[in-house]
């Protein structure tokens, strides 16, 4: 009976030592497993690291050089804008708006003004826009205008060629045609009026008689 009992401990015993045995393998596999995933891990994390520096530097160079390139397109800009307003100032134009602009300070008709600005590589100016509207206005004073109906009676026409569309800014009550009640009126040359005479407030164009004298306004293109 003793004999078989000590056999059966022995029996145990050596189970007992396989299993351990095993579960020590299985532990060093598990452990060498997780270490190889690790390292792995490790050097994908070490890569992108390395890949993400470059971006990063490749990025603050970009921006680097993107401000350089603002820096000398501000500088050009100011050279270039400097450069156009002493091509306007030469013969007393002012620059703005990307044109050379100039307000008499005598008066004139209508043909002698035109010729004034035509000899200074010039126009009466032409308006075709609210911005440039507001820029005459913006000199508050009275001037003949680009525009005229001297060829058709009530088919006004800017001195570029081009008919007159909208955006138009008559005076109210302007323009005034010649009618069989009215004829030869004469007023076939537009200019702009600021409001400045005793009742008469209302800026805007008006048609007047191209013999009139008055202050005129020239423009001329830089290109
Ligand atoms: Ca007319």
């Amino acid at each position: 009976m003793k004999t078989a009992l000590l056999i059966l401990l022995m029996f145990c015993l050596a189970e007992a030592d396989d299993i351990r045995w095993e579960f020590q393998q299985f532990k060093t596999q598990l452990e060498e497993q997780h270490a190889a995933k690790f390292s792995d891990l490790a050097s994908r994390l070490t890569v992108s690291e390395t890949k993400i520096t470059e971006q990063k530097h490749k990025a603050d160079q970009l921006q680097s050089s993107n401000e350089q390139f603002q820096d000398k397109l501000n500088l050009l800009t100011k050279q270039q804008d400097c450069l156009k307003r002493k091509l306007c100032e030469q013969d007393g134009f002012t620059y703005g708006d990307g044109l050379c602009y100039y307000i008499s300070t005598e008066t004139k008709t209508w043909d002698e003004s035109r010729q004034w600005c035509r000899d200074r590589h010039s126009d009466l100016v032409i308006i075709k826009s609210k911005e440039k509207e507001d820029l005459v206005v913006s000199f508050n004073k009275p001037v003949w205008l680009g525009l005229t109906d001297k060829v058709t009676e009530g088919i006004f026409q800017w001195v570029d060629g081009t008919p007159l569309t909208t955006p138009t800014y008559w005076r109210r009550g302007q323009p005034g045609f010649e009618t069989s009640e009215h004829p030869n009126t004469g007023s076939d040359c537009v200019d702009y009026y600021d409001g400045s005479q005793p009742g008469y407030p209302t800026i805007g164009w008006s048609d007047a008689p191209c013999s009139d004298t008055l202050y005129w306004m020239c423009e001329r293109s830089l290109c």
